[in-house]
């Protein structure tokens, strides 16, 4: 699947992954946008692609033949098989450059539970996005084939065997170099689908958004739930702690110095007080600067949001994020060579309105927006 920069031609718009030759094999992203060149998310001139050999020749504006969401047209919008904004349904990720995929997983909580239900109401709630970002211009049906691959078949009665049940999963999704673009659930299954990202893609850095740390180390004996996951990540080496941010942090806690076992580990915490009353763009551009190619993955639990936008959450904590916000933060991501990005803890049973997996789904479509690849026309 990995091919060697040095042997690559582009043939089109589009996105391939590549060993940088004489860069230690570094693997990165590379990206033709019809008249410009990025490797591993950074912008390069021609004669960074001469250093490389690399020949870029524009053939087409676009790729033929990529899955398409169903439009209102083909039929109205709560008709068709509700897969993620009414995309086509496969088994696996033959042919995919991105997939959705959704874990009913919630024996991992904590407090009220019910993120079980949320792929299945975040799909749902997808009929009524439209293809194109308004916002950004990106085009993303243009540029990546994209399906929904289903769910994860899970053992919801053994946590432990659901985790190996997921990680198996994703290193099947993930053989093909697709980006897996993930409906949860609780926030255990990001700890699984590390495991599989670090086998497939190598270590991460992370971008986190949440109210809460999630390092909890043991809690009623067990190593593994949904306020564990980034500690047991870090053990195992799954996330560089240097290059992981957590955003939105924010609510009671445990001790006094709540956040100073992972400050202690190179976290860079932006607490939610720190974002009060501020556009969050400059945050992003130091996000960029820190990461710069590595692969990078994103994880997002809609508790991160406040409440008043997003109440349909297992453990809310009031004075979180705007929904704005959070758009900046994922539309901050792009230009990141992010390999992987999941969105979870949206509990339907306490979602009244259905903001909660409307926002989700918005927030699931602006991530593949974000992916390399992509092209935006702002
Ligand atoms: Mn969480």
């Amino acid at each position: 699947m990995w091919r060697s920069l040095r042997s690559v031609v582009a043939t089109g718009v589009g996105s391939t992954r590549c060993r940088v030759a004489g860069v230690g094999g570094t693997r990165c992203a590379v990206v033709f946008d019809g008249s410009s060149l990025s490797v591993g998310g950074s912008r390069c001139g021609e004669d960074v692609a001469r250093s490389f050999h690399l020949s870029v020749t524009c053939q087409a504006s676009s790729r033929s033949n990529l899955n398409k969401p169903l439009t209102v047209d083909d039929m109205t919008r709560l008709g068709g098989i509700a897969s993620f904004m009414r995309l086509p349904v496969q088994s696996d990720t033959q042919g995919l450059d991105a997939c959705f995929v959704g874990i009913p997983l919630d024996i991992g909580t904590s407090n009220k539970s019910g993120t079980r239900l949320g792929p299945r109401q975040i799909r749902c709630e997808s009929v009524l996005l439209k293809p194109y970002n308004s916002a950004t211009g990106a085009a993303p049906f243009d540029c990546l084939n994209v399906a929904d691959v289903g769910d994860v078949f899970i053992n919801i009665f053994n946590l432990p065997e659901a985790c190996n049940n997921i990680r198996d999963r994703y290193m099947e999704l993930l053989s093909t170099g697709c980006i897996p673009l993930t409906m949860g659930g609780d926030h255990t299954i990001t700890y699984p689908i590390l495991q599989a990202i670090k086998a497939r893609r190598g270590r991460v850095g992370l971008v986190l958004v949440d109210a809460h740390p999630d390092v909890s180390d043991i809690t009623l004996g067990a190593k593994i739930n949904h306020g564990s996951p980034f500690r047991r990540a870090l053990e195992e080496d799954l996330i560089d702690p240097h290059a992981t941010f957590q955003i939105g942090l924010r609510g009671s806690c445990h001790a006094q110095d709540g956040n100073a076992w992972q400050i202690n580990q190179g976290f860079r915490v932006v607490s939610a007080e720190e974002c009060w009353h501020k556009s969050l763009v400059p945050l992003m551009e130091e996000v960029r600067a820190k990461m710069g190619d590595k692969p990078v993955y994103l994880s997002f639990d809609i508790d991160g949001i406040d409440p008043g936008f997003c109440p349909g959450t297992g453990a809310p904590e009031i004075g979180g994020l705007t929904s704005i916000q959070a758009l900046e933060i994922i539309r901050g991501c792009r230009g990141l060579n992010l390999v992987g990005c999941d969105l979870v803890e949206i509990s339907p049973p306490y979602d009244f309105e259905g903001t909660t997996a409307l926002t989700g789904a918005n927030l699931l479509f602006e991530m593949l927006c974000a992916l390399p690849g992509v092209t935006a026309n702002k």
